[in-house]
């Protein structure tokens, strides 16, 4: 049975090389594995069947690289891509981990570093250009505050809207087929972060000079810190145009950022949102971005990015046997699921004004009487979900 769920290429998975790489730091532990040459996750991840990777410009040249560094390690990194047949999908910049990005980086107080982080991103653009992706991610971690008075938002949101501007200025100047995708957070590391959630980024994005280079690149877990729901926020961001990239992985609700790999947390959010990725018709990166647990070795981490692309094909295989299901068909329509996409009042205003039959003479008791058998609808999903039917 398990030949069913072999990622291939035409699938699109791809992974950020920080995910696999990750050596287990946290907060309160040490790294419980080795580095991981890039080289070798490429290799790896090829093997398993992703199409593509992903990373921040420190995860494959060490921050500080001198030119020639850099281009050694670039060298070998499109090496591996060639032999393998990978794609760069997204590139991103990492104005997070190094001490100079405590108070943020196009958003800090300190206006010396707000200008190294802007150079430090054009640099990696023009990278990302090279490399041939055609997204770039960003995500403002350090963009926030702990206390009130540390931080004017309304002024951190004019600079931010100055960096996004200047990068649009220069991918148009450049000619570059770069499009930008923001990347929401509600905390961690900062104790607040600017842009929070998907609604947040959507609304910052129409104050931009360009907003069509930009969108968003929501990641599972981040939504669910905020106790959103995931698969509305996709399904908002794609009725917006605005839906770039993704992130995928797993969270158990309300607590720290746990980057599980997709499938594990919130089994139910996960599969509603593959229903929405397929029925949408989404041909962007089913791109993941998780940690496999400090737990385990490097058998471990292969295990955890294999069991990512294997949990989506299974889900989606789940949410086609539930869409083709004529008894599922038959619910929706007694959930009247269809005539949602009725419009209201097609006829107007005066129309709508002149009849009787939608305020005078409705049977308001008669309709607040009609059951909506969600419930049903409901469960047919999860005897789908859990494989009973
Ligand atoms: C943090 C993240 C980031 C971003 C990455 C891409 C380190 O919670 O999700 O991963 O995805 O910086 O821009
Ligand atoms: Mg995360
Ligand atoms: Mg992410």
């Amino acid at each position: 049975m398990t030949e069913r769920f072999i990622p291939t290429p035409e699938d699109k998975f791809s992974f950020g090389l920080w995910t696999v790489g990750w050596q287990g730091r946290d907060p309160f532990g040490d790294a419980t594995r080795p580095a991981l040459d890039p080289v070798e996750s490429v290799r790896r991840l090829a093997e398993l069947g992703a199409y593509g990777v992903t990373f921040h410009d420190d995860d494959l040249f060490p921050f500080g690289s001198s030119d020639t560094e850099r281009e050694s390690h670039v060298k070998r990194f499109r090496q591996a891509l060639d032999a393998t047949g990978m794609v760069t999908s997204m590139v991103t910049t990492n104005l997070f981990t190094h001490p100079v990005f405590k108070d943020g980086a196009f958003t800090a107080n300190d206006r010396d570093v707000r200008r190294f982080a802007l150079r430090k991103t054009l640099r990696n653009i023009d990278l990302a250009a090279e490399l041939g992706a055609r997204t770039f991610v960003a995500w403002g971690g350090r963009e926030g505050a702990e206390s009130g008075a540390a931080k004017d938002v309304r002024v951190a949101l004019d600079r931010m809207k100055e960096a996004f501007d200047l990068f649009g200025e220069y991918v148009t100047e450049q000619g570059y087929d770069l499009r930008f995708a923001i990347e929401p957070k509600p905390n961690e590391p900062r104790g607040d972060i600017l842009l929070p959630t998907v609604g947040h980024a959507l609304a910052f994005i129409d104050r931009l000079e360009r907003p069509e280079l930009y969108g968003v690149n929501p990641e599972v877990g981040h939504e669910q810190m905020a106790g959103l729901n995931f698969p509305h926020s996709i399904a908002q961001a794609l009725w917006s145009g605005k839906l770039y990239h993704i992130d995928l992985n797993g969270q158990n609700g309300i607590k720290y950022d746990q980057d599980l790999r997709f499938g594990a947390g919130d089994l139910r959010a996960a599969f509603w949102l593959v229903d929405l990725l397929e029925s949408a018709g989404w041909d962007g990166s089913r791109h993941f971005d998780f940690k496999p647990p400090r737990t385990e070795d490097f058998d471990g981490v292969w295990a955890s990015a294999a069991g990512c692309m294997r949990n989506y094909l299974i889900l989606k295989e789940r949410a086609a046997a539930f869409r083709a299901d004529p008894e599922v068909q038959e619910a929706l329509r007694a959930s009247r699921v269809d005539e949602l996409a009725q419009p209201t009042a097609p006829e107007g205003l005066a129309g709508l004004l002149a009849d009787q039959a939608a305020y005078e003479d409705f049977d308001v008791t008669a309709a607040a009487e009609r059951g909506m058998a969600f419930e049903r609808l409901d469960q047919l999903a999860m005897d789908h979900l859990l494989a009973a039917r």
